[in-house]
């Protein structure tokens, strides 16, 4: 709610009027509400005698929970509340309490409230008897605000989790004048602390006693920075209560089972394989017990999908004992094995899983899915969101009650790599949100070879998290049933508040950054003491036997079992001959690919009643819509563009998603600003001008039952947006999935997603996506930021040969679908409605998932060229890969002088300088719609048809970038039997993408012209693209 909101909501009448009277005596005041609220008590406070400003906020919480029942409070702050609600000003209001014994002082009975307010103010003992209540308040506040910073974390007792070896001073009895005299006086506990129990007083010997057991043993809570008091008290209740962290001999026994299974995997491959690099967990090994509690606690609560994204520390330890992997796949990954299926796959760090199994504490099934991620730390976090987001859309779990995603991540990279941040910053936005995630941070202080002093300017590594408002846990590895009492909050809170909550593991690495590395270079007093330091398990088996848990059988014994498995599946690894990628699959689409002919591509046109429908549809809303008067004419021309048969690119864009929904296929469109187009052509959200908040969407208007269309404006981020929605891709293939970027150079920012995932992904992972993403690109002019969306970039990570051996391929049949096939991406450049309007409907109807990258529209998308009749929509019509030349030049061939191929807006502008210079009959121009794969087949046909001609690739980008690169081996590939070449006719090279100077843009334009047209420069006096 609205900060507004709920200052209102707790302002009631009388309360207002008590407020103003207690903030100054003046009840005739006219301040605001909301002003009112945050002078108030406050201001009130600060005439006290014996109080003063900073105090404002307990009296203010105390206030509130006077309210809520007067009974909770010490009774001098009843009276005290009572006094200024019945009108006592400022020094009036206070009354002595209650014979509470304070050091040696009488103190006088409480008068009534009504006597009170004649009769004045009390005595000085009184005054010190509030004050010494009060100083306890802070105390606790302290603690609870500070407490975490002097935590006994750090496993190795060397560093301070927090970078700071000072006290907080006001951790410290004499920062409040109390001391040793005062440690067995009895206080009053505020409603704001559990940590007393049934008890309404301890002395304060007790109060620190137990402040120091719950907020500076081995758990660090740090949650005071949240700004809601139910969720503060919400976790008071679960750290202060006395016992709440105890746990049953049999779940001991769980944790000393599970320890066992992370510490001795471990030790199992150090010792088979001593020379290998596997990032061991050795110094954190309770991770593994810390996950499978969480998912334990979560699954009690109704978690059944869990999606973990994580770096390479422990993965082999998390895909062998929380997911279950079977160890005998896992450990045949050690072995050099040939693949026995498609891909180059990937090293076994970075392999992901998707498991379905029976999770016996919870008794409920459950599916664990690792997604498999690149080297680049943290990378994969907002890829894991995006899959939740679409995992729970598609069960129709809209709170995300079922499905959840942990996150793991290592101190340094938690703190240094921006996409965490970027990623949290989706936690609440309605179309991005999962309802809260866990984080679990490996935080072995340190990050490679670097200290965590020069890795990171913040106290914790963790403090990210405060942005969102998460609670942080942070805990000593060396006590792991305090990490599973922090686990089960966590998994509580989650399921409680539906927000992120941070688990920081603070823990060491034992060995190398992996286990080839030599610590002692450069951390040399860190590695001599953690090689004195116990393992984990060791400790707390000595624990459990001290405490009568467990006898030195039942732990000879568990031991036993657990070496055991280890060998038989090192054993059954030895005969795996081969290894199958198939078997690292993070999201398996087995269905899909069982129902389709893999190279069969069918028609993506559509019936016209249907495309007159949807523009219909598209063109009105509801009868009462208050719509905006620019957008009425927009929405007629909507209209009259169907009546006119010719079709602009929101149509062409519209009828795409318009049809799939109605066939029942999920549409979502995701990127800054689209819902209105950052070039204003889309609109697909109509905002009423009249009723706030009012909207209409028409895509989701269209027929009963069809599937549903979101289209939302993102953060203005492009690493962790484009990341979610490649993650939201990997769930159902039958769904089409869009990253607009605002402009196309943008993208550069989320280069890691692009390069690390979506150009590699199914090489690497088998796992194939058909994301769409929409790059605007074009030179208008706009200067060097706007204009390229670097086409050159994803045009060399093709992995398409340039070379084609024509004595080898035959260009019929299923030409086109194998090389979609086999690409790793497509790469278009559309110039009709209509073709990108078969070019996303293809997305969905091809057999198999190809990600695309669009180069899309910006002045096109209101040119008046740049139009489409309804036949080029109609059942039977495809994409169009090339768009031959229909004009004059076509029914004359042998007379045209030259061929111009180009792709792109910049056909249009080639149209126009043809015009200009009259050479309408004598040049062809054909347009390649489709890069990527390359379509050798059409191009060789446009080529043969104009035999005589010469040959020519114009581009308006510089000659070092745009398709020119690309398209060059190509043509000359193809055309080398023929004896002939392609000409470059376009800009100059550059570092630059584009001028930002409008004369220089016009100039460069001409000269692009002259050398495509080979005319002189003076031939194009007058032109303007
Ligand atoms: C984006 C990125 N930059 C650099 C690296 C190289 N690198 C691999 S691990 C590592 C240290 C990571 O430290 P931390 O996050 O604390 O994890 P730890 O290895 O300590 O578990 C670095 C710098 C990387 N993998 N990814
Ligand atoms: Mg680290």
């Amino acid at each position: 709610m609205h900060r507004a909101g709920i200052l209102c909501r707790l302002a009631s009448p009388s309360r207002v009027a008590a407020l103003r009277r207690a903030s100054n005596g003046n009840t005739t005041t006219t301040a605001p509400v909301a002003q009112v609220r945050r002078q108030s008590v406050a201001a009130s406070v600060k005439h006290e005698p014996f109080l003063n400003g900073s105090s404002s906020i307990y009296i203010e919480q105390m206030y509130e929970a006077w309210q809520q029942d007067p009974a909770s409070v010490h009774v001098s702050w009843d009276a005290y509340f009572r006094n200024v609600e019945a009108g006592a000003g400022p020094g009036q209001a206070f009354q002595a309490p209650p014979a509470l014994s304070h050091a040696g002082h009488a103190m006088t009975a409480l008068p009534s409230v009504a006597t009170s307010v004649s009769s004045g103010v009390d005595t000085n003992a009184s005054v010190q008897s509030i004050s010494d209540h009060l100083k306890i308040q802070l105390l606790i506040r302290s603690y609870q605000t500070r407490g975490h910073n002097i935590a006994d974390l750090d496993p190795l007792g060397i560093n301070s989790a927090d970078l700071d070896d000072t006290i907080p001073p006001e951790l410290e009895l004499s920062f409040y004048g109390l001391g040793e005299r005062d440690l067995d006086r009895e206080f009053i506990l505020p409603p704001t602390t559990f940590i007393s129990g049934e008890k309404r007083t301890l002395t304060l010997r007790e109060i620190l006693q137990r402040l120091k057991e719950i907020y500076c043993n081995t758990t660090g809570v740090e949650y005071m920075h949240l700004n809601n008091l139910e969720q503060q008290d919400w976790i008071r209740r679960r750290f202060e209560a006395p016992r709440v962290t105890e746990l049953s001999h049999d779940q001991k026994k769980v944790l000393f089972k599970r320890l066992i299974r992370s510490t001795k995997f471990e030790e199992f491959l150090a010792k088979k394989w001593p020379s290998e690099k596997r990032f061991g967990l050795e110094g954190c090994e309770v991770l593994i017990p810390a996950i499978k509690q969480v998912i334990d606690s979560s699954s009690s609560l109704g978690v059944d999908s869990f999606v973990i994204g994580m770096p390479h520390r422990g993965r082999l330890n998390v895909l062998a004992n929380v997911c279950r992997q079977p160890l005998a796949t896992i450990l045949s990954q050690f072995s050099t094995l040939e693949p026995a299926d498609e891909g180059s796959g990937d090293v076994k760090y970075h392999l992901g899983v998707c498991i379905e199994r029976l999770n016996r504490q919870s008794q409920r099934n459950i599916k664990i899915a690792v997604v498999a991620n690149p080297s680049h730390l943290e990378a994969v976090d907002p890829v894991v969101m995006g899959k939740v987001r679409a995992e729970a859309f598609y069960a129709g779990d809209a709170k995300c009650d079922r499905t959840m995603a942990i996150l793991l991540h290592g101190d340094a990279a938690f703190a240094g790599q921006g996409v965490v941040m970027e990623t949290f910053n989706l936690d609440d936005l309605p179309s991005y949100t999962t309802h809260g995630a866990i984080h679990i941070v490996v935080n072995n202080q340190i990050g490679f070879t670097t200290d965590p002093r020069s890795s990171r300017s913040s106290p914790y590594c963790t403090d990210v998290g405060r942005v969102v408002g998460c609670p942080i846990f942070h805990v000593n590895v060396d006590d792991p049933e305090a990490v599973m009492h922090v686990c089960n909050v966590a998994a509580d809170w989650r399921k409680t508040f539906k927000k992120d909550v941070i688990i920081d593991l603070v823990s060491y690495r034992r060995h190398g950054h992996n286990e080839l590395d030599e610590p002692m270079f450069t951390q040399p007093l860190m590695y001599q003491r953690i090689k004195q330091t116990p393992t984990a398990l060791e400790k707390y088996q000595e624990k459990i036997l001290n405490e009568g848990v467990a006898n030195e059988q039942y732990v000879k014994e568990e031991l036993t079992k657990y070496g055991a498995i280890l060998e038989d599946a090192y054993e059954n690894a030895q005969k795996v001959t081969y290894v199958r990628n198939r078997d690292w699959l993070d999201s398996p689409w087995d269905d899909f690919f069982k129902k389709r002919d893999p190279l069969k591509l069918i028609s993506t046109g559509i019936e016209e009643e249907n495309t007159a429908q949807i523009i219909q549809k598209f063109s009105t809303v509801p009868s009462g819509f208050n719509l905006h008067r620019g957008l009425e004419r927009t929405l007629k021309g909507r209209t009259q563009m169907l009546k006119d048969n010719s079709l602009d690119w929101a149509c062409g864009e519209a009828l795409a998603f318009g049809s799939l929904l109605k066939e029942g296929i999920h549409v979502r469109l995701s990127g800054q600003d689209v819902e209105r187009g950052t070039f204003s052509h889309r609109h697909h959200v109509l905002h009423d001008q009249k009723i706030d908040q009012k909207t209409y969407n028409p895509l989701n208007d269209l027929s009963e039952g069809q599937a549903e269309y979101t289209v939302c404006n993102s953060s203005l981020s492009e690493y962790a947006v484009l990341g979610f929605e490649l993650g939201y891709s990997m769930v159902d293939p039958n769904s089409l999935v869009i990253w607009e970027a605002q402009f196309g150079d943008f993208a550069n920012t989320s280069q890691c997603i692009i390069d690390q995932f979506i150009s590699s992904g199914q090489s690497k992972w088998i796992r194939q996506s058909g994301l769409v993403m929409l790059l605007p690109h074009g030179y208008e002019g706009m200067g060097p930021e706007h204009s390229s969306a670097r086409p050159e970039r994803f045009l060399q990570m093709c992995n398409e040969d340039d070379v084609i051996d024509l004595d080898r391929v035959a260009f019929e049949g299923t030409f086109e679908a194998q090389q979609l096939h086999d690409t790793n991406w497509i790469v278009a450049n559309c110039t009709t409605p209509a073709n990108i309007f078969h070019l996303l409907r293809r997305q969905v109807t091809m057999p198999f998932r190809k990600p695309a990258v669009v180069m899309s529209p910006k002045s096109l998308l209101r040119h008046p060229l740049a139009r489409s009749p309804l036949e080029d929509f109609a059942p039977g019509s495809s994409f169009k890969r090339v768009i031959p030349e229909t004009g004059p030049p076509a029914s004359n061939p042998q007379q045209v002088q030259r061929l111009v191929f180009c792709t792109g807006k910049v056909y249009y502008d080639l149209v126009s300088a043809r015009k200009h210079i009259k050479k309408e009959d004598d040049v062809a121009i054909v347009r390649v719609e489709q890069i990527s794969p390359f379509p050798y087949d059409l191009i060789q046909e446009e080529c043969r048809k104009y035999k005589g001609a010469e040959l020519v690739w114009a581009q308006e980008e510089h000659k070092n970038m745009g398709a020119w690169t690309f398209v060059q081996p190509r043509f000359n590939s193809l055309l080398s039997v023929d004896d002939r070449v392609v000409r470059y006719g376009g800009r100059l090279p550059s570092s630059s993408p584009a001028t930002g100077n409008k004369y220089t843009h016009l100039q460069e334009q001409k000269e692009m012209m002259s050398k495509v047209f080979d005319v002189p420069k003076s031939a194009l006096e007058g032109f303007k693209a």
